[in-house]
């Protein structure tokens, strides 16, 4: 089964935001925004701008006609600065004109007087000052103090782990369109429709009803969409609101980087205690988050660096801290994994730090250690675990007693050139943290002609999720996929959507599918049993477009069925709605059951370092993946391939870069790298991890889209072993992305000093 979209993809036919043919009368947008990343508003000056050839109208905070807020989670985030701005890129102007060139023009004509504040861009600093977004979270199990006291082996360091762009294909954008009684359609490149119609609603002061926001598709959204594609929605509904014109505004790559936050960089203090037989008894951990100037979605970001700070291990005595610091850099945000990766970085670096100074390797440590069925996350989830299968069986697989000796054996006849390996378990949770969250809906019509209509709250970002949706109805009425169409993700048709986000577009969204077609099968099938005065309602089955009593075949074909039910006015479409069963959590104890199921993996990466240079490149990723029974490989793979790319890419070469000003000095394609085709492993295996136990995903299909970047950590520390075969008397502080400079630096001792030094 191939992906809905490859065609029209391969074709260029496939429709994005900025295809979608304009309207007459369209106005451009483009933001002015902020120069300096702290300091007192005084005075904006957008004379020079008005008065700009092709400009309709400036736009400022004092404008809006609804509230200047697009905070999500808390009120802290205004659309367009007025008193203060709190980082550069900070939106204070918004220039509408009408061709796009004349904004962007008009834009810079706009000057400001800013008295500037002290910039703060370091979260460690933030929390010495206590500028924290949110009170301090917290996990414990068991008595780590008690615990850290009876070690045998105690460690502490620290671990520090930067940002990512998310660097989406197609930036982000919006175009509104004026609509009867000062109503507005959004056309928007968003993961969460919903949130956009919110944020448009709150800032345009207009009710929800009367504002539809569609998406056709986006490309690629990684979490940068699921919040910050509202500020644009918000902006262009508010130019449309002002100028009863249709407004449009995709962005420039660089204002794009530039405004939107990234990933979230965490700094963390950890201390892991170990027995004699190098079970980790203790683990204690602090994690600083970099959260930038608001919220957005830091809260729960951080929540879920604390929910995977122990990844696939079970530790008894287990206390995390994490503290969301507010620094001067525009908002962090979603960032495929949301936070569970950093806190992951942090626990493998504390076993690697324990492992190089026992002198055994970190895959010993790390295989002593996993989580069993029964064993309790350290927030009071049973774990029903495939660490221990899923390790199994990629040892078996892939041999990582040979893959170390190959890689021992190499070293050993090279001086220059020094290989590494390291072996990488995942284990992620999947459903959003936020209970309610977990909720979606489903519209299935089905036309006379018997061709099937879907819609639902999920967003197709290029993981295939309508591809997924689309199956669910042809697997259910046993018709071809192209008698299915999946539809645009719209606010009238499916109210109230959670973003597509958390791996769970497809399980939630494909299982009121489920539901949705089940419903109108059923009453096909009572009629066809009328019809074809079968003794039962349950002999009647469906197979490809054919109606069968008792498994014989019928004259009754699909068509037939479907226009008898109409003119029996038997209802042709239904509204479903599914909500994940059996979770909650609890804050105030820290404890409950968050998640529907876990997804594990066990993968094994192998890198070849060139010391002289201190480039590096990917030779192989292995890994033994659980994917429950996939009810899409080609589409599982691909994001298989991709998260693991995004997660090397991460740890290795992108470098988001703020100055001690705040400024972006990473702001475009040519000073900010990611992994292009000549920096992919050379070799990516993917084995199923055989299992036949039961799951609560879709078809026992288990969500694909995040957990697989979580391999890429192990590109880290294989590169690690390999500069520590180079030279065996550095031990590379726990500083991530690895690139090559660091690389360098690292791999001469001198260098290493100096650099530590600060020189
Ligand atoms: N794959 C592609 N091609 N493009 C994307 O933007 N986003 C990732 C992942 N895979 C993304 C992607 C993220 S962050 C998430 S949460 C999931 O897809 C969301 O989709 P799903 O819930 O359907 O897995
Ligand atoms: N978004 C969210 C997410 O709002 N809650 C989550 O738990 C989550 N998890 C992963 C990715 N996005
Ligand atoms: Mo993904 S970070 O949940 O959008």
């Amino acid at each position: 089964m191939k992906n809905v979209d490859s065609k029209s993809h391969v074709r260029g036919e496939s429709v994005y935001l900025d295809d979608i043919p304009l309207i007459n009368g369209t106005l451009f947008a483009c933001v002015y925004d902020s120069p300096v990343a702290h300091g007192v508003l005084k005075k904006v000056e957008i004379e020079e701008a008005e008065k700009s050839k092709g400009v309709v109208k400036v736009i400022l905070a004092k404008d809006l006609i609804g509230e200047n807020e697009i905070g999500n989670i808390f009120h802290d985030e205004p659309l367009f600065a007025d008193d203060e701005v709190h980082f550069q890129g900070m939106p204070i102007a918004l220039v509408l004109a009408e061709t796009e060139e004349q904004a962007r023009i008009a834009a810079r004509k706009t000057t400001v007087e800013i008295e500037p504040l002290e910039i703060v861009t370091n979260p460690r600093i933030a929390f010495a000052k206590n500028d924290l977004i949110v009170p301090p979270k917290h996990f414990k199990l068991g008595d780590s103090e008690t615990a850290f006291k009876t070690s045998k082996y105690v460690f502490a360091g620290r671990a520090d782990v930067n940002g990512q762009e998310h660097l989406y294909i197609e930036t982000q954008g919006a175009y509104c369109i004026p609509t009867e009684q000062n109503g507005i359609k959004v056309y928007s490149s968003t993961q969460g429709p919903t949130a956009v119609q919110r944020c448009v609603s709150r800032v345009t002061g207009v009710p929800m009803h009367l504002i539809e926001v569609d998406v056709q598709r986006l490309g690629g959204g990684f979490g940068g969409k699921e919040d910050q594609a509202n500020a644009w929605a918000a902006m262009c509904a508010v130019g449309t609101q002002l100028t009863k014109r249709p407004v449009k505004y995709a962005l420039h790559r660089m204002e794009d980087m530039r405004m939107t936050g990234k990933r979230h960089p965490y700094s963390a203090d950890y201390r892991i205690g170990l027995d004699k037989d190098l079970k980790i008894v203790a683990y204690e951990v602090v994690f600083y988050q970099n959260a930038g100037a608001s919220a957005d979605l830091s809260p729960p970001v951080l929540e879920r660096t604390l929910f995977h700070c122990t990844n696939s291990y079970f530790i008894p005595n287990v206390t995390a801290t994490a503290y969301s610091c507010r620094t001067n850099l525009p908002p962090n945000t979603a960032f495929r994994g949301f936070g569970g990766p950093q806190g992951m970085f942090v626990i493998e670096s504390a076993i690697a730090h324990a492992a190089e100074k026992l002198r055994v390797s970190a895959s010993e440590i790390q295989q002593k250690n996993l989580i069993e069925s029964g064993d309790k996350f350290p927030y009071g989830q049973k774990a029903i675990s495939e660490a221990i299968t899923s390790w199994a069986q990629a040892d078996e697989k892939f041999d990582f007693a040979k893959l170390q000796e190959e890689t021992d054996d190499f070293n050993k006849q090279n001086k220059f050139i020094k290989k590494g390996v390291a072996v990488q378990p995942i284990c992620f949770g999947i459903s959003f943290t936020k209970t309610p969250m977990n909720q979606a809906r489903s519209l299935v019509h089905i036309y006379t002609d018997g061709s099937v209509a879907v819609s639902t709250g999920a967003v197709e970002m290029g993981q295939g999720v309508n591809t997924k949706i689309a199956q669910v109805a042809a697997r259910v009425f046993s018709l071809p996929i192209e008698r299915i169409k999946v539809h645009t993700t719209n606010t009238l048709r499916i109210a109230n959507t959670s973003p597509t986000a958390a791996s769970a577009a497809a399980d939630l969204n494909g299982r009121a599918t489920l539901i949705a077609c089940e419903t109108i099968l059923e009453r096909l099938r009572k009629l066809a049993a009328e019809l074809l005065k079968a003794e039962n309602v349950s002999d009647i089955s469906f197979l490809d477009g054919f109606i069968f009593n008792k498994n014989q075949p019928t004259d009754l074909d699909w068509v037939t069925l479907v226009n008898e039910a109409h003119l029996q006015r038997v209802n042709l479409s239904e509204h479903a709605h599914y909500a994940t069963a059996g979770i909650h959590f609890d804050w105030g104890k820290a404890s409950g059951h968050p998640f529907a199921y876990h997804v594990y993996g066990t993968a094994i990466i192998g890198v070849t370092v060139d010391c002289l240079r201190g480039i590096y490149e990917t030779d192989f990723v292995k890994t033994v993946h659980d994917f429950g029974s996939s009810m899409n490989k080609i589409v599982d793979y691909g994001q298989i391939e991709g998260g693991i790319v995004q997660g090397i890419g991460w740890l290795t070469m992108e470098e988001v870069v703020y100055d001690a000003d705040g400024k972006l000095r990473s702001n475009a394609l040519s000073t900010y790298k990611i992994p292009d085709i000549y920096s992919v492993p050379k070799q990516i295996e993917i084995v199923p991890l055989e299992t036949d136990r039961e799951n609560p995903a879709i078809f026992n299909s288990k969500a694909v889209g995040e957990p697989p970047l979580m391999y890429g950590i192990g590109a880290y520390f294989a590169i690690r072993n390999a500069v520590r075969a180079f030279n065996s008397e550095q031990s590379p502080a726990f500083v991530a992305p690895f690139t090559p400079e660091r690389v360098l630096m690292n791999l001469y001792s001198e260098a290493a000093r100096e650099m530590k030094a600060g020189k």
